[in-house]
């Protein structure tokens, strides 16, 4: 096979070099007939080809052959790398290619409904293009999901994908040193695992089923079972009503639970951890992936602490009564005062990533651990980047008889969910876990203003296509 070179490694050290690129033709232009430029992109990357008539090397053919493109065709293109001696700025590489030749692998239809390199700009771009009196698309929200594959392509997008599956890689690499055994549930179950309204339900060959909310249920059975460590990547399905910013109808749940000695701060303390361990890695390993996600939506580095700060949740609502806050010491955040109390963290401690734990019982999943000393409380937590909610957590009821009685205090139909509950009899250990949304993280690393951007295809009340 002939030796292909990515456009991300073109640099000036292969200058004089001939190099062999596929990519797409983002951009076409000529200048007069005997010269044209083709600006060729892969994978977010983009490098500058240029075509100038010259006897036995490029034809006048060539050049308008190479100027009747469409944009986001798939070209091959044969070329000698030179270095120009101004800065090169419609292109990530700072370097050209002198083309000797060029194929044309497969066309795209002439008029699409997304020019990557506008969709590519940010609001700022965007704002000051326009004053300029640029031709323009501006491309919204529902125009980028509906055109999804199109949209995938700007350099942002290439990024927060990549990002995502870094999330994931360091979830599962750190667990698995820990001892944890990767297991897989069932999606299609009998009941509700989370109780509430928020749950598809569905016909199971004439018997009424529903989608998990969540692997709650079988993760704790799994800790029955024996594995006394186990996390899960999977799928989760909410039939969310309301139309928000940070909610999906199916997301991917980044889920853990494990065998707990002594108190739930065993569970915090791989939270604290993992998380240390995963920011690091982003901004060591991601570094191209964040300033590409950077350039079009322009956000701060993360900060976080060496160890991760946890107040509980009495403290918080002292902090917001501090500030003129007044909540409910015993009901829950909104995602008004959530986002307080994160401003007043970071003022306060320096820090956007932190746990809030010890909420109030009534208002966390039956399965949720009451306080030994104050059973107003529970044995829970939830975690929050820049004021928004990531994780929720808690130790669980192991024991059958109070674990029937909080479902029942709980409104859940305990019969729906009896072989949960039979699987306590049989000597439980003590244990407690927490769900991840992998998007939510995503999003709020990147202080992204939309789960929509960083759900590849995502499904919301209003959505499930494409
Ligand atoms: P999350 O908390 O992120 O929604 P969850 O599954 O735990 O995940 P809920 O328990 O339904 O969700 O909501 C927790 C808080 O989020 C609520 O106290 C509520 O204030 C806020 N919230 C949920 N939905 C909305 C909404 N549509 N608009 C504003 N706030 C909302
Ligand atoms: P919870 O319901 O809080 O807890 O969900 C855990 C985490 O999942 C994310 N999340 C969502 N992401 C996108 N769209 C949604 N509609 C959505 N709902 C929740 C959030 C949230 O923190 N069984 C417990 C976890 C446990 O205790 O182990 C649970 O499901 O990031």
């Amino acid at each position: 096979g002939r030796k292909w070179t990515e456009v991300k490694d073109l640099t000036e050290q292969l200058k004089d070099n001939t190099v062999l690129i596929r990519g797409r033709a983002q951009a076409i232009r000529a200048v007069g007939k005997k010269m044209a430029f083709v600006v060729v992109r892969e994978r977010g990357f983009t490098v500058q080809c240029v075509l100038t008539v010259a006897q036995d090397v490029v034809s006048s053919q060539m050049v308008k052959f190479a100027t009747s493109l469409s944009r986001e065709s798939i070209v091959d293109i044969e070329g000698v790398v030179s270095v120009p001696s101004q800065p090169i700025t419609g292109a990530s590489q700072q370097v050209e290619i002198q083309v000797r030749k060029l194929y044309c692998v497969n066309r795209a239809v002439p008029t699409l409904p997304i020019i990557i390199e506008d969709a590519a700009r940010s609001e700022v771009e965007i704002e000051k293009a326009l004053e300029a009196g640029e031709q323009l698309v501006r491309v919204n929200q529902d125009t980028r999901l509906n055109f999804r594959v199109l949209d995938m392509r700007t350099p942002a997008n290439q990024g927060i994908f990549r990002v995502q599956c870094q999330v994931e890689n360091i979830f599962r690499q750190f667990l698995l040193a820990e001892g944890f055994v990767g297991i897989h549930t069932p999606k299609l179950i009998a009941g509700s695992s989370e109780g509430g309204a928020a749950v598809f339900r569905l016909d199971y060959k004439g018997t009424p089923a529903c989608l998990a909310q969540s692997p709650q249920l079988h993760k704790q059975m799994s800790i029955c079972g024996d594995f006394s460590r186990v996390f899960e990547i999977g799928p989760v399905f909410r039939a969310e009503d309301s139309f928000t910013h940070r909610h999906l109808c199916e997301f991917t749940g980044l889920d853990v639970e494990m065998e707990i000695k002594e108190h739930y701060s065993e569970v915090m303390d791989i939270v604290d951890r993992l998380f240390v361990e995963m920011f690091d890695s982003l901004n060591e390993k991601c570094a191209k992936e964040l300033e590409a996600i950077n350039t079009q939506y322009p956000f701060e580095k993360l900060k976080y602490l060496r160890k991760t700060l946890r107040l509980t949740f009495e403290e918080g609502v002292q902090m917001l009564k501090e500030a003129g806050i007044e909540i409910d010491p015993f009901g829950d955040l909104n995602t008004e005062t959530e986002r307080k109390l994160g401003q007043l963290v970071l003022e306060k401690y320096g820090t956007e990533f932190y746990i809030l734990h010890r909420y109030p019982l009534a208002i966390r999943p039956f399965y949720t651990m009451p306080s030994h000393d104050n059973p107003k409380y529970s044995n829970s937590f939830d975690v929050f980047i820049r004021g928004e909610e990531i994780i929720s957590g808690a130790q669980r009821v192991h024991v059958p008889e109070f674990l029937t009685e909080r479902a029942q205090a709980c409104g859940i139909e305990v019969k729906t969910i009896s072989t949960y509950i039979d699987s306590f009899r049989y000597g439980a250990p003590p244990h407690g876990g927490f769900g991840v949304g992998l998007e939510r993280v995503v999003m709020l690393f990147c202080a992204l203003n939309n789960i929509r951007k960083t759900s590849l295809f995502p499904r919301d009340p209003q959505r499930i296509v494409p």
